[in-house]
């Protein structure tokens, strides 16, 4: 396959001013007329009018009222060419799609028997010709026809401006959206929908309608979702002066979505994942995720859409800086200095599960990428999660203020316009009157750097220095890397765990957390005025996103666990604490020895337990042991059911041997009365539900019968999911058949309720407990679908990315299944197939039992014919 290159940029030849669009909507054959006016771009060569287009029937194309026939005009490998234009083209172009056979979920498709449209990036291209690249935005009218019984509701971006009955049962509705937009950002939707509708007044005064569409029968889960768009409407006002531009804003919901979500303009498309909750089928984790999600796509609306890409190399422009964006919102409504901290953490351990083994992997690649084969392949973790890292070092190197005044000039320079990663670096450091050059290699080197912290405490003089040096692995195609601008946050603690402020030789300001900036491959700071040789605190808040090498004693981790003012290392320590006993269990299992825990570490999960000043959510952090993917990160060879026994060695020790513990923080964290998804109660649930994980893990029945009765009284999922799923994995399962009976009943009782039913196949599929042969027996069960990507991912992912135990047998049986459904979803949805590619992303570290079968897996799809979107990927892991 072609592979683009991000140097290769030119500039569109032909711009566009407006587009009306005009669909006739029926499932088998939709016809649409394209009505575009172009203009020559005076900053082109070129005089021809490039156009793409995929999987469509061209019926007739009319250039400034002449109907072409070849060859005024080429068409091959996906373009339309028409070269000598003039300089002002009024094309009309029509043609017929085939929504009902599209199962790619790109372009305009059914879903439910509606019709729905996914655009980024480029699906536009599957709906008409058009020159379907981000830098080429117009305005939009758009006219859609169709059967009014069947599609009662027909909508698209901006505002409604007429809309009417015709004959033979047939009606149109016709939308404007005056705002220039790229084509990516184009919707439709039609079809038997109903919504929740709110006015509600923006800072300014003005009044804006809210909505949010569902199928019927779903009004009564909608409101969570209403609440999270006007707390993230109010939010971009109050944070940063950013006020919504239109007089309507929707959010539809659809069951069969590639991704979360889409922000389109005015006109989001939802998974139904992400905005469906009530306490009866969402958990705390779901309520929070849509919170999450809402604002996201909310924020696009400046960050995407107002300002938006040159080219798709500049994603992370949008992407990193609106995921950024969605954190703080979440970390604002927690309402708490201790909520803030809980989602920071999360984020940072999303980080490192996901896109740490990314950036040491065969997809590694810069948050602006040099190259791709497809694009959906780059929406990824390095692209998301790492580029708001890297957005929040913008804020970290320059305060709150300057990171606001940065954004000021951005939208300043930029608004309506599509541009790039330095366009907003440039912004930031102009805003601020800073040299930032050097921080654009976090957007130009792939792999994460790793910094190394050496301490000296000088007794005699007061002063303790510290030695700070970085390198970077290579990566593909990157071999040698320049030293990183990295903010390193650094505060110290006493012997009585008090801060001690820290003030950089040279400097007049002490403060109780510092920010060093490493510049260079080794750089010496000298902190002055220190009375003792001090605990060390490093990289508070995870302020930049590397592997720190900072050799600590058990008794220093100790005292940071127990007195660090900075959560995040409060809970970094109990963290690392955990993970050198892991790695010593996991060669221990490996070489036969016998597995031990020392009591001290013991101890310490003792007092994080039973501490009842500390806030519960943070508990259960802490008390939560680093995931088996995060292990597995740390070793050179990977193990996987060694990393699996080991750790389970641990939880079980840790359960037995503080039994009486855990049974007091599942009680004392019950939250009776009516379910409030609240941070404060979730924290609870969160905290008894892991104390009712280890419990299980007791070899008692009583406690089996505690978590059935859990389940059984509970009027929340989130307590009856949490019940059910140590249930299962526990093993309980196999000693009592009371728990089958739970199953079963969870099945029956949700079964009109599919994200539920998405639950019931991931609570089988990632449990250790479950055996391939269980596995293949749910691949046939009449629930299951390849076509819903929620379905395949709740099983499939489930099994290949989340059960570490079963996935990786030693006979090879479960990459064997990895490939045999690989291919079989590649043939109706490569997007999602592409994503269940990446399961083997780390093969080459297995060890060499594991390493051979799944070689021959890899080698067994790779001989077969593959879409684009997973060849790239199965080429990548193999090369
Ligand atoms: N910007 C959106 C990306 C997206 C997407 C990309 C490819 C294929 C399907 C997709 N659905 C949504 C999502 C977001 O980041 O907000
Ligand atoms: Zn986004």
């Amino acid at each position: 396959p072609e592979t683009i290159q991000r140097l290769d940029y030119t500039v569109p030849s032909f711009l566009v001013d407006h587009i009306d669009l005009t669909f006739d909507l029926a499932p088998s054959a939709t016809s649409v007329s394209a009505t575009t006016r172009f203009k020559h771009n005076p900053a082109s060569d070129s005089r021809e009018i490039v156009l793409n287009g995929q999987d469509l029937e061209l019926v007739k194309i009319v250039m400034n009222g002449r109907t072409l026939e070849k060859p005024d005009y080429a068409l091959d490998h996906g373009e339309l060419r028409i070269p000598n234009a003039p300089d002002d083209v009024t094309l009309v172009i029509d043609t017929l799609v085939r929504p009902d056979k599209n199962t790619s979920l790109m372009g305009l498709y059914i879903s439910n028997g509606n019709f729905f449209t996914q655009c980024e990036a480029e699906g536009f291209r599957k709906i008409t010709y058009y020159p379907d690249r981000p830098d080429v935005m117009a305005s939009y009218t758009v006219t859609l026809f169709a059967d009014k019984k069947k599609y009662p509701v027909l909508l698209s971006n901006g505002n409604l401006v007429d809309q009417g009955d015709l004959p033979k049962g047939r009606h149109f509705a016709k939308w404007e959206d005056p705002f220039k937009k790229p084509s990516y950002l184009f919707a439709l939707v039609a079809g038997n929908l109903v919504c929740q509708e709110e006015t509600f007044r923006l800072a300014d005064g003005r009044d804006v309608l809210l909505q949010v569409w569902v199928e019927d029968g779903n009004l009564d889960k909608t409101p969570h979702a209403m609440e999270s768009l006007k707390h993230s409407i109010a939010w971009d006002e109050s944070r940063f002066g950013l006020e919504l531009d239109l007089d309507r804003f929707m959010i539809v919901a659809v069951s069969d979505f590639n991704m979360g979500a889409m922000e389109n303009k005015g006109l989001n498309i939802f998974n139904t994942r992400y905005v469906l909750a009530n306490p009866r089928i969402a958990t705390d984790q779901d309520y929070a995720n849509i919170e999450s999600v809402v604002g996201h796509e909310y924020f696009h609306n400046w960050t995407g859409d107002r300002v938006t890409c040159r080219d798709w190399f500049q994603l992370s422009l949008k992407e990193g800086l609106t995921v950024f964006r969605d954190q703080e919102f979440s970390a604002d409504r927690t309402g708490s200095d201790s909520g803030r901290a809980v989602k920071r953490i999360e984020d940072v351990r999303t980080l490192r599960q996901v896109q740490f083994p990314e950036d040491a992997g065969p997809m590694a690649h810069p948050v602006r990428p040099d190259s791709y084969q497809e694009i959906n392949n780059f929406y990824t973790v390095t692209i998301y999660e790492k580029g708001a890292e890297v957005v929040r070092m913008y804020q970290t190197l320059l305060g709150r203020d300057g990171f606001k005044k940065g954004m000021d000039l951005y939208f300043k320079r930029h608004d309506g316009n599509a541009v790039t990663c330095a366009d907003f670096l440039a912004a930031m450091a102009d805003a601020n009157g800073r040299d930032l050059s050097q921080f654009e290699l976090w957007y130009s080197q792939a792999g994460t750097p790793r910094v190394k912290l050496e301490s000296d405490y000088d007794s005699l003089n007061r002063t303790l220095s510290l030695t700070l040096s970085q390198s970077c692995p290579p990566t593909p195609g990157q071999t040698e890397k320049k030293p990183f601008l990295i903010p390193i946050a650094i505060g110290l603690l006493d012997a009585h765990g008090k801060e001690i402020p820290v003030r950089v030789k040279g400097s007049d300001n002490a403060s109780d957390t510092c920010v060093l900036e490493l510049t260079q491959e080794k750089q010496t700071f000298t902190l002055v005025d220190v009375p003792e040789k001090p605990v060390i605190s490093a990289l508070r808040n995870f302020s930049a996103p590397v592997i720190l090498e900072f050799e600590q004693t058990d008794e220093e981790l100790l005292h940071l666990l127990a007195n660090d003012t900075d959560s995040f290392n409060r809970w970094e320590a109990g963290q690392r604490l955990a993970m050198r006993r892991l790695l010593e269990l996991t060669h221990a299992v490996r070489e036969n020895r016998p597995l031990t825990l020392d009591k001290p570490f013991i101890d310490a999960f003792r007092t994080v337990l039973t501490n009842t000043s500390l806030d519960p959510a943070l508990r259960e952090l802490a008390l939560t042991l680093p995931s088996e993917t995060i292990i597995a990160e740390k070793m050179d060879e990977i193990d996987p059911r060694a990393i699996h026994t080991a750790r389970q060695f641990m939880r079980k020790t840790l359960a037995n041997a503080l039994e009486k513990e855990w049974q007091k923080a599942y009680k004392n964290n019950l939250t009776d009365g009516e379910y409030r998804p609240i941070p404060q109660d979730a924290g609870k649930r969160a905290l008894k539900n892991l104390a009712l994980s280890y419990l299980l893990l007791c070899d008692s029945t009583d406690t089996c019968h505690m978590a059935i009765d859990q389940y059984r009284q509970a009027n929340n999922m989130t307590d009856r999911l949490a019940a059910l799923t140590s249930l299962v994995h526990s093993g309980c399962m196999q000693k009592l058949p009371e728990v089958k009976e739970l199953l079963e009943h969870f099945y029956k009782e949700y079964e009109n309720e599919p994200l539920v039913i998405d639950k019931w196949f991931s609570l089988q599929s990632t449990s250790p407990t479950t055996s391939i042969e269980s596995i293949r027996e749910l691949m046939e069960h009449p629930a299951f679908t390849f076509r819903n990507p929620n379905r395949a991912r709740s099983l499939i992912f489930g099994f290949c990315h989340n059960n570490m135990a079963q996935f990786h047998a030693e006979d090879g049986s479960g990459y064997e299944f990895w490939a045999k459904y690989l291919l079989e979803l590649d043939r109706i949805n490569p997007q999602v197939a592409a994503r269940l590619a990446r399961c083997m992303d780390q093969y080459k570290r297995y060890v060499p039992s594991l390493r051979q079968p799944a070689e021959r897996a890899l080698k067994q799809v790779s001989k077969q014919e593959l879409s684009r979107d997973t060849r790239e990927i199965i080429n990548k892991t193999l090369s």
